[in-house]
């Protein structure tokens, strides 16, 4: 067994979107990190989450010159917001003409891991264990881990955690330093990647017997999501129950049974830790923030918050100049406040808007109009559209 000391600028802990998205922007830009992952590569390619990378995303990578290497799949354009099986075809409005693509998550990863590793020779290192940070005052920032051939130390200058919401970025931090804000829904989703694939439009669908979605993830599948008790397991949800209950709550008896790959179940919340950096330590991504999977926003504010922090690195480890880098927080967290607000809203009006013994009638019949202002009001549907663009 051998141990290791070596020195980087950045060390980035997680490969996930937020990780390798650094770690690539920041090899662009010459300066030297680490990414440490838990897991090997062949687990992180496969992990199956996020369709689509919002048109605010989108331009983030064409800014970095990279959008033609790491994005794949047509235009996001349209949602189909579907009450008791009557369809009805939302169009996201983009004046600029600047548009999200579908490109499911694992298809990044996968891009981001060739530019990273194969084309940039970056440096990242799999399966590793026992991470243990070290970020005090008057210290240089340290990372100690271990792997299959021994114990290692990195110091560096900044360590990022990106190692999403049970990682150990944000628990090195002490006790008292972070704020959590936090709200829960009291109900889950069903999430099921199934060998269906959407043939028309995504769909939101509200029914009487609860929400269902389906999002394309890739030219073959789909994932089918349900809301479902905080309480419900896989013994509750059975293949035939899940087809028959989105024939119910789609209206639409044509649906075939197909294979269903998996299903787990995501309790619904919603999560901000304030501020996002504790002296040489960043958060990003599922570290500092959580949306419910209804808005479709979690790998996108992971993106937006990568796009602030690489800047605010470069200009630290370049020009010396830690303006940015002091800012981080306060740079990301009115965007991520904007996105909170428009998860609960769109959370909310898709399962008020369905079955009544949740919330009642009324609420019920309120969420009903709001639904229908994003069809008859351009004004509603403008700034609908901003949300999904990831714009405002
Ligand atoms: P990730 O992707 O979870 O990556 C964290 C990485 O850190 C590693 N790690 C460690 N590595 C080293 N040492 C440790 N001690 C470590 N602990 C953890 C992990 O192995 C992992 O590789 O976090 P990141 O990068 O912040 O990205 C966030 C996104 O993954 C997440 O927000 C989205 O997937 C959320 N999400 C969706 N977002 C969207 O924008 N649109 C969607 O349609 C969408 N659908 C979803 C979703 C999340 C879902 N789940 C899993 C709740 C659908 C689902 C079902």
């Amino acid at each position: 067994m051998t141990s290791s000391r070596e020195e980087t600028a950045v060390v980035i802990i997680g490969a996930g979107v937020a990780g390798l998205t650094l770690a690539t922007f920041l090899q662009k830009s010459g300066v030297p990190c680490v990414v440490l992952e838990r897991r090997h590569r062949a687990y992180i390619e496969l992990r199956q989450r996020a369709g689509v990378v919002d048109a605010r995303g989108v331009q983030m990578f064409e800014r970095w010159g990279l959008a033609d290497r790491l994005l794949a799949g047509p235009i996001a354009q349209t949602i189909d917001y579907r009450v008791n099986g009557r369809g009805r075809v939302f169009k996201i409005i983009a004046d600029d003409g600047s548009a999200g693509r579908f490109c499911t998550q694992q298809m990044l990863i996968s891009n981001l891991l060739r530019e990273f590793i194969d084309a940039m020779s970056g440096n990242i290192r799999f399966n590793v264990t026992d991470a243990v940070i070290r970020n005090e005052e008057n210290h240089r920032p340290q990372v100690t881990y271990s792997d299959a051939s021994g114990s290692h130390e990195l110091v560096c200058d900044y360590i990022v955690g990106c190692d999403g919401d049970r990682g150990i970025s944000r628990s090195s931090i002490p006790p008292g330093t972070l704020t959590k804000y936090s709200h829960e829904f009291g109900y889950a989703w069903l999430a099921a990647l199934v060998d269906a694939p959407v043939t028309g439009h995504p769909i939101m669908g509200v029914s009487d017997y609860g929400c269902v979605a389906q999002l394309p993830r890739g030219p073959h599948r789909s994932r089918y999501y349900l809301q479902c008790a905080l309480s419900d397991g896989p013994e509750d949800w059975p293949d035939q129950r899940l087809w028959d209950e989105i024939r119910l709550r789609l209206c639409d008896k044509t649906i075939e049974n197909a294979t269903v790959h998996d299903k787990f179940f995501v309790p619904l919340r919603c999560v901000v830790y304030s501020p996002m950096q504790y002296g040489n330590l960043f958060l990003a991504g599922d570290a500092a923030h959580l949306v419910p999977p209804a808005s479709a926003k979690g790998m996108n504010l992971a993106l937006g918050d990568v796009d602030v922090l690489a800047e605010a690195l470069l200009l630290a480890v370049r020009d010396d100049d830690l303006s940015a880098l002091k800012n981080y927080s306060a740079t990301c967290l009115p965007r991520i406040w904007n996105y909170q607000d428009f998860s609960v809203w769109m959370t909310d009006m898709m399962h008020d808007a369905g079955d009544p013994t949740q919330q009642g009638t009324f609420r019920q019949m309120t969420a009903r109009a709001r639904l229908d202002n994003l069809i008859n009001s351009s004004t509603a549907a403008r700034l609908h559209s901003e949300y999904h663009r990831g714009t405002n």
